[in-house]
């Protein structure tokens, strides 16, 4: 047998290699805050990095245009019906390559090209998918927009149901990627049905919490519930798809063949093996971690003095106004200061921002990764506290070496991947 079939990474690409033990490193030892990522359990790498790569499975279970499908049924049907058992849903599309497939599946499902939706504005915490000008969403359907008020920087369910009644929407799209408090669905449901419109909720940022109970399910009030699978779900990379039987046959065929060709069935084996971890009892013991995790950092950051976008959370993200009208500094800013002490974290414009995208007033911190790695509340207080500290004094080098090392020191109580992991290897880990 050639060495094709045998040979190591490490042997085969030395290049692709060494990013890859970086990349480890550089997850073990920093502080992932970064709200839409998470760490997968070895089994559910393991699930990825597998055979089920090489295999077309063009169709769904049953109903392939491709032999040798049998084993990809199997774990396809598992991953669905896993999905719908999780979600209390009718019927579940596991093919999505990603989120934003996912909803591109929906609303080629419910809207003609030109139809009218209504979605929240990015810039007060939606999605690019959920109609901005420069995506599909944004560029084939004519788009309302709703978002949150100065006052509260909450939704304001008052507003969007009067720019639903102005809209008239065939679908309006709610759930947001940096918003972190608690989604009326159940109101949105009401508003989405009083002026005929069908409802999506993109639940991809709070999966977990509400596959758990932790927060109000979309499913009884929303034609279709579309989530990735990598954030809270704490699954691999991809996209999910939930609906109403009466839909599913048309949500089949938006994702296969309308929008997708063959699904990535090494991804649907890890999703099934994500959904399983999902089902098991500790995956909600879990999600109220991360819950009461971001509340204690909340506080912190909040009683050292900085402005948190809606005063608090409800779920999994703290939106953090940094900039303060100028008192502060750019969220640009504060992620590299804090990037620059191993805290990974993202600018992230906040309502009404006053600077560009790209610069942002904010940052948005998450805690479904740290909540992995086993941190609790006692780390959060460090954490809010060290995060505080870089940036009220971001040009500081002794701030910033202090936190290296506290950063150091905390990460290093909380192991993983301990196969993954390499020693530093001289050359090997050299990037040149
Ligand atoms: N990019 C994702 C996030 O960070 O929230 C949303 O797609």
């Amino acid at each position: 047998m050639s060495d094709f079939f045998t040979a190591n990474i490490s042997e085969a690409d030395p290049i692709v290699s060494n990013a890859i033990d970086n990349e480890v490193r550089r997850q073990t030892e920093g502080l992932e805050l970064i709200a839409s990522e998470n760490f997968v359990s070895e089994a559910v790498l393991q699930a990825m990095g597998t055979v089920f790569t090489n295999k077309y499975a063009e169709g769904y279970p049953g109903k392939r245009y491709y032999g040798g499908c049998e084993f990809a049924d199997v774990v396809e049907n598992l991953a669905i019906d896993r999905a719908t058992q999780l979600f209390g849903a009718e019927h579940a599309n596991v093919q999505p390559h990603a989120g934003a497939q996912a909803n591109m599946a929906v609303l080629m499902t419910a809207l003609d090209h030109g139809d009218q939706i209504l979605g929240m504005n990015l810039s007060h915490g939606g999605h690019l998918t959920h109609g901005h000008p420069l995506n599909f969403s944004g560029i084939n359907y004519k788009v309302a927009d709703y978002g949150v008020s100065r006052d509260t920087e909450q939704i304001d369910y008052d507003e969007l149901e009067r720019i639903a009644e102005e809209s008239k929407p065939k679908l309006l799209i709610c759930g947001a990627s940096a918003y972190p408090r608690t989604i009326d669905f159940e109101r949105i449901g009401e508003i989405g049905r009083s002026v005929g419109a069908k409802i999506m909720a993109d639940i991809a940022h709070i999966a977990g919490l509400v596959a758990t109970g932790l927060h109000p399910s979309p499913v009884p009030h929303c034609e279709f519930v579309t989530t990735t699978t990598h954030k809270t779900l704490r699954g691999p990379r991809g996209g999910l798809i939930l609906c109403r039987e009466e839909f599913a046959a048309d949500v089949n065929r938006s994702v296969f063949p309308g929008t997708q060709g063959g699904p990535l069935v090494h991804i649907i084996a890890a999703k099934a093996v994500a959904f399983g971890e999902a089902l098991r009892d500790d995956f909600k013991i879990y999600q109220q971690q991360i819950i009461d995790n971001a509340r204690v950092l909340a506080t912190t950051l909040s009683d050292a003095g900085l402005r948190l976008v809606s005063g608090g959370t409800d779920n999994h993200l703290v939106l953090v106004d940094v900039f303060m009208d100028g008192k502060g500094i750019t969220g640009k800013a504060a992620e590299k200061a804090l990037g620059d002490v191993e805290i990974t974290v993202n600018k992230n414009t906040i309502p009404f921002d006053t600077q560009k995208p790209f610069i942002a007033s904010g940052i948005r911190l998450g805690t479904p990764a740290l909540t992995t790695r086993g941190m609790k509340e006692a780390d959060m207080r460090l954490i809010g506290k060290m995060i505080a500290s870089v940036i009220q004094d971001p040009e500081s080098e002794e701030v910033k070496a202090r936190v290296r090392r506290d950063v150091a020191e905390l990460t290093a109580k909380f192991p993983m991947y301990p196969d993954r992991l390499k020693e530093p290897h001289g050359d090997a880990v050299s990037m040149s």
